[in-house]
């Protein structure tokens, strides 16, 4: 932690030696995340997984497994925060749990670097578990995401505390650097690094499965995929709109993945423009590499996006993307090469870079560049390392305090 306890001297003396770091010695990493269907808490499982796999020990902390936490992967634990319930407790103290969850990891099972991901509201719970165990050590890392600085950084119910703790924590992360920029700006901090969203390429890989391609669309039918928690940043109408446009050129079919409050929205669009009948809303999958596979085009038309996990996934699959040139997407899509970016709101550009992938040459390019893309500067072997260097690095630094 940046700060210790109140008497820090006092503190110190009694503090217990960190252990020197070995490359190899494993980590015991605690990630605290979302588990809703939301980028950030995928992140945060996968990573988990990545390093469970490679020998460390990784503790899942949240109010419910994440939706992609598989049952029991290899060195992977969950542990879930305990909400109290009272009757004066109109909202219940989350904070608070959780950095007492944070603490019962840290003490029982030996937890030494706590990451969250997404800072609000985890940051200020782990800086304040960091404080509850110290003199113990407890390196607090955090990663941003995406609306946690945009939105909620301005959101001024909450940001003092937002930028304190920013400030308190041991290591903040960013995912793009657009997002970097927008944080250092936002919370004046001196040091985001840049460590960017990664994929599987092994089960994030291209499933033909030709019987669910028949079964969600006629042959012959562009398939355009939309996959998001359906919030108002994603201008779902512009999906549809994007959507009708095409399907007014081709024949073509529309795959809607997930599930939020634009749903609604989007079926009104849909009944609107008259392609209802061609869009269909598939809800929230655990596995979503087989439903990727079956789309021709992978649709994101956002107001803003730090990254664009759901974008890299797709492009892992072999599916090249229609974006906006907003935020991070133009840092994981190459236009031109692997998809095409375009303004928000420009519906006509957008439904002319589907229809341009229409064209089975261009599709097979592009498609094999987006994979490529994917997995050279976003695999997970390329990326976790960046996670695990940072936590030796954190906890180095505490050994040289200590
Ligand atoms: O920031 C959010 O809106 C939520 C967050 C999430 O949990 O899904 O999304 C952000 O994080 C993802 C994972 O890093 C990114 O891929 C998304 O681009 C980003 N969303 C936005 O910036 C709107």
């Amino acid at each position: 932690m940046a700060e210790g306890p109140e008497a820090p001297g006092d503190a110190a003396a009694a503090a217990p030696k960190a252990r020197p770091q070995s490359a190899r010695r494993p980590l015991h990493v605690a990630l605290v995340c979302h588990p809703t269907q939301g980028g950030s808490g995928v992140l945060a499982t996968e990573l988990a997984r990545e390093l469970g796999r490679r020998g460390s020990i990784a503790h899942v902390v949240s109010y419910q497994p994440p939706l992609r936490l598989p049952r029991f992967p290899p060195n992977v634990f969950f542990h879930e925060v305990d909400l109290p319930s009272h009757p004066l407790l109109v909202h219940a103290p989350y904070e608070m749990a959780l950095a007492t969850k944070i603490v019962e990891v840290a003490r029982y099972e030996g937890v030494e670097v706590v990451h969250v991901h997404y800072a609000v509201p985890h940051a200020f719970a782990a800086v304040t578990a960091a404080a509850m165990v110290a003199p113990a050590p407890l390196r607090v890392v955090v990663t941003l995401h995406g609306t946690d600085v945009t939105q909620l950084g301005d959101d001024e119910t909450i940001a003092p505390a937002l930028a304190w703790s920013l400030r308190k924590c041991d290591a903040v992360t960013a995912v793009s650097a657009s997002l970097a920029a927008a944080a250092r700006e936002r919370f004046g901090l001196d040091h985001v690094r840049v460590i960017p969203n990664f994929v599987d390429p092994v089960s994030m890989r291209p499933h033909r499965d030709p019987a669910l391609r028949a079964s969600l669309a006629a042959p012959g039918d562009l398939v355009l995929l939309h996959a998001s928690n359906f919030r108002p940043v994603k201008r779902i109408p512009d999906v549809v709109r994007v959507f009708a446009a095409v399907a007014r050129a081709r024949p073509a079919v529309l795959l809607m993945l997930g599930d939020g409050p634009e749903v609604a929205a989007a079926h009104r669009m849909a009944r609107e423009l008259g392609v209802a009948d061609r869009v269909h809303f598939l809800g929230m999958h655990e596995d979503v590499a087989p439903l990727l596979s079956v789309a021709d085009v992978f649709l994101l038309p956002s107001e803003t996006e730090s990254f664009g996990l759901a974008a890299l996934e797709a492009m892992a699959c072999e599916v090249p993307v229609v974006a906006t040139c907003v935020g991070g997407l133009p840092e994981v899509i190459e236009h031109g090469r692997t998809g095409w970016l375009c303004p928000p709101g420009d519906i006509e550009g957008m439904a002319a870079a589907c229809l341009r992938l229409a064209d089975p040459a261009t599709h097979a390019t592009m498609a094999s560049q987006a994979r490529h893309r994917a997995v050279t500067a976003f695999g997970a072997a390329r990326v976790v390392p960046r996670y695990e260097a940072l936590y030796r690095e954190v906890l180095a630094a505490e050994a040289g305090r200590a």
